[in-house]
């Protein structure tokens, strides 16, 4: 739809009034309601200028309420500003802006009011995410969920320096692999880093590498007050200089005004008639209109850009543009969190009409009227009601089966738990999504993939099959496959995971993902995790193998930090169980737990473990069930008068078991506690505190405080851990217990498991010796002497 004049007008107004009301938000936050620690707020400025106009095109023109974008994290100012025009922002977080509970510093779904699709803050990891969620969009649409729902793009606004990030490149390539459509990157070309001045001609490399995968590119470089000068007599040279001037003298001479550009151009161009009058022509202030006029920069060229696509192929957007542009410091090197001072401010708010006072005021010196522009906005497409969608919970069978073998390991069971759903014809089968970084077999999804096909969106049969070479797994893929297959970047499976993971809100159809990788790799793709758990992104991820257990496979596959990473993540519960039984109780709760509302639900990971071990034979009562998801349970309860207990997590369970049986021939009633999730087990002490603080009187306990309650007070706990013995150690602090607290503090030894344990010191021996450190009484009798 072409734009009219008026509408044109309308628009560039109402970006200057974004880009204004960008920069009071950060001004009020550092001069009129400076912070209290007298820390400067920053807030950048420059950074939101850069885009103002780019994103009031979109928001205020392009966008569909389908859409969804990713907000470069230091347009943050400007995205508030805009929501703050549709009425979705209030005046009192943005006076408020980076304070407590005020507009966020970066977008942020989960903590921001004004309609974030996707938070942002660590850079890279918001661009990839659109990519992902076009994918899952396409997922959703194959299986027959989007009703008459309209395909939205998937946009981001990306800064020049942020496509540094190596997960872009691998989201990059992943994208090409399955087809990417509907997807929009919007590179804000404005040549600055934090730092720095970007090196020449990256846009031609970024040119030839979207190209190369399939992408179309649009190059939007000159403003129309450019195109019109070009068409001038000496607009050619004029254009031409553009082109060759460095990107760093450019945003000098930015940075200096008018008067500089003239000099320069003079000294450079020399007389050369038509181009020295096309120059002079102008007073400093149009010529430094003229230069700072890029294709980023000007509503026209960037509203010709977007609507010349006519097709749903992805799109990079290389936008030319000047960071800090109308501002003080506009291409200043240093500018990235650079501030206004409160004279250059007054300058500003004069420029633009606004009368002192009335800085908040939404219409405030811009010419339209007031019901002009309240109806104009009114009418925005972008700014409808219900982007944010919902989906009713599936339901999840009280008990997962699976086929008991005698021995197993978690690894195993997590295969014949999903294989198990997977004959059924559930709803819970149906919604169940699975991805892995190219470990489904090594990870025990093939059982499950089996059943259920690789998901791509033209069927493809899996040649081994049709040439009929026997094969263990079979690979058709169609486009009702319900298993995304990707390469090896863990990133991309996060950022995949928490895609999938959102499809509730952005696709209302609920998914249920899960995803596979090796335990140590979760660090990896931590940051990406992380910002999927911000996100409040719903998955469940199984990591496996674990620990030094994974002995043969080598030593530099040994995970230590991880179940310190599972307590410490927040929005992830984590497990370690050690018997298959406990395992299928876990996914159980967790897929209901990935289903409930915000602030109860949140994702879900397993540390499981390929050591095979001697099944628990026990029927599953609702108590034992309580215990396993509340992370505990007595395997074997203390007496009264109980000197040491040992507490284990995981598959350390047979070494658990046998030094409790030595221990207990010595000493008295000795309990073994079976630790299935030390996250849940602290979090819900945690709880329980800040619930007896901030309630005085209240005598709720959390569940450790209960198991510990009956033991004496001069009971010792040997804690077991293959990971780092802190995970366990805290529990000496729930009731005053001495702890003897043993786990991996190094790694990287080969080896069998009896080797591995024995070195590091989580053997059955070592066991027994912590237990007899914590007593007192004659020697417990050893393994190693009863053999
Ligand atoms: C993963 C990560 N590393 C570092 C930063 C700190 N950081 C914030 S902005 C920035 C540079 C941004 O440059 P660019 O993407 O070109 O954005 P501009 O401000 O120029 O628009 C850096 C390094 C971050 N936010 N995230
Ligand atoms: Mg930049």
């Amino acid at each position: 739809m072409p734009v009219d004049s008026a509408r044109l007008d309308t628009l560039t107004a109402l970006s200057r009034k974004a880009l204004w009301l960008s920069s009071w938000t950060i001004h009020h936050a550092n001069h009129i309601r400076p912070n209290a620690d007298g820390l400067k707020v920053g807030g950048h400025q420059a950074s939101s200028a850069s885009l103002a106009t780019i994103m009031s095109a979109l928001y205020f023109h392009v966008l569909r309420p389908e859409d969804r974008v990713a907000v470069k994290p230091h347009a943050s100012p400007v995205f508030h500003a805009i929501q703050y025009l549709f009425g979705r922002q209030s005046r009192e977080k943005l006076e408020n802006f980076r304070g407590f509970k005020g507009a966020q510093s970066y977008p942020s779904r989960t903590k921001d009011v004004d309609d974030v699709d996707f938070s942002t803050g660590s850079v890279g990891l918001g661009v990839a995410q659109t990519l992902f969620s076009s994918l899952v969009q396409d997922y959703v649409k194959a299986h027959g969920w989007m009703k008459d729902r309209r395909e939205g793009r998937m946009i981001a606004l990306v800064g020049d320096a942020e496509m540094d990030e190596g997960n872009i490149f691998e989201a990059l390539a992943e994208g090409w692999k399955h087809g990417l459509r509907n997807t929009w990157w919007v590179v804000d070309y404005n040549r600055q880093s934090l730092d720095a001045v970007v090196r020449e001609g990256l846009w031609e490399k970024f040119e030839t590498m979207f190209r190369n995968f399939g992408w179309d590119v649009v190059i939007v470089k000159y403003g129309r007050l450019m195109r019109e000068a070009f068409a001038e007599p000496g607009g050619e040279a004029l254009k031409r200089w553009i082109d060759n001037c460095p990107n760093a003298l450019y945003a000098a001479l930015c940075f200096q005004g008018g008067a500089a550009f003239r000099k320069h151009l003079h000294d450079e161009i020399g007389d050369q008639g038509p181009i020295t009058r096309l120059i002079d022509r102008r007073s400093d202030d149009e010529l430094l209109a003229l230069m700072s006029n890029l294709g980023g920069h000007d509503m026209a060229s960037m509203l010709e850009a977007f609507e010349s696509i006519d097709h749903d192929r992805p799109v990079c957007y290389i936008a030319y543009t000047i960071k800090g542009v109308g501002l003080p410091f506009q291409g200043h090197k240093d500018n990235h969190a650079g501030l206004m001072t409160v004279a250059q401010m007054e300058k500003y708010r004069d420029s633009q009409n606004i009368r002192p006072g009335h800085e908040w005021d939404k219409y405030e010196g811009l010419p339209q009227s007031a019901a002009e522009l309240d109806a104009f906005l009114a009418r925005v497409p972008f700014n409808q009601d219900g982007r944010r969608l919902t989906a009713p919970v599936i339901e999840v069978p009280a008990q997962l089966a699976f086929k008991p073998s005698p021995q197993m390991s978690t690894q195993q069971g997590f295969g014949l738990v999903l294989n198990e759903i997977a004959r059924g014809d559930s709803d819970l089968a149906r919604r169940i999504v699975t991805t892995s970084p190219d470990v489904t077999v090594s990870t025990n999804l093939g059982p499950w993939v089996n059943r259920r096909g690789l998901f791509a969106s033209a069927e493809k049969a899996d040649l081994f099959r049709s040439e009929k070479i026997p094969s263990t797994y079979n690979w058709d893929a169609s486009p009702k496959g319900q298993h995304l297959e990707l390469g090896i970047a863990e990133m991309n499976l996060f950022i995949m995971l928490s895609a999938l993971g959102l499809s509730h809100q952005i696709n209302g159809e609920r998914l249920l993902p899960v995803g596979t990788l090796y335990d140590p790799f979760i660090e990896r793709g931590l940051d990406a995790l992380n910002y999927a758990c911000y996100q409040d992104a719903r998955f469940m991820v199984a990591a496996t193998p674990s620990g030094i257990t994974l002995a043969p496979e080598g030593g530099a596959h040994q995970s230590i930090a991880t179940p310190l990473i599972g307590m410490a993540q927040d929005g992830l519960a984590s497990f370690e169980p050690a018997f298959v039984d406990e395992l299928a109780v876990i996914m159980g709760w967790g897929f209901q737990h990935m289903q409930r509302e915000p602030g109860e639900g949140g994702s879900v990971y397993l540390r499981l473990s390929t050591r095979s071990i001697e099944q628990a034979q026990r029927i599953m009562t609702p108590e034992l069930q309580q215990g396993i998801t509340d992370g505990a349970y007595w395997l074997r309860k203390p007496g009264p008068n109980a000197e040491v207990v040992i507490a284990y997590t995981g598959a350390v369970a047979p070494e658990a078991i046998e030094a409790t049986g030595f221990v207990g021939e010595s000493r008295r009633d000795v309990g073994l506690l079976a630790i299935t999730s030390a996250d849940r087990l602290h979090a819900g002490w945690t709880a329980a505190r800040k619930l007896r603080r901030d309630r005085r009187g209240v005598q709720h306990l959390s569940h450790v405080e209960k198991l510990l309650a009956p033991l004496p007070r001069d009971c010792g706990i040997v804690t077991v851990i293959d990971g780092h013995p802190s995970a366990l150690g805290w529990l000496g602090g729930v009731r005053g217990h001495r702890v003897e607290a043993l786990g991996v503090e190094q790694f990287g030894q080969t080896g069998s498991i009896a080797d591995l344990y024995r070195h590091y010191g989580i053997d059955a021996n070592a066991i027994i010796d912590a237990a007899e450190s914590l007593t007192t009484g004659a020697p417990v009798l050893h393994r190693k002497m009863a053999v």
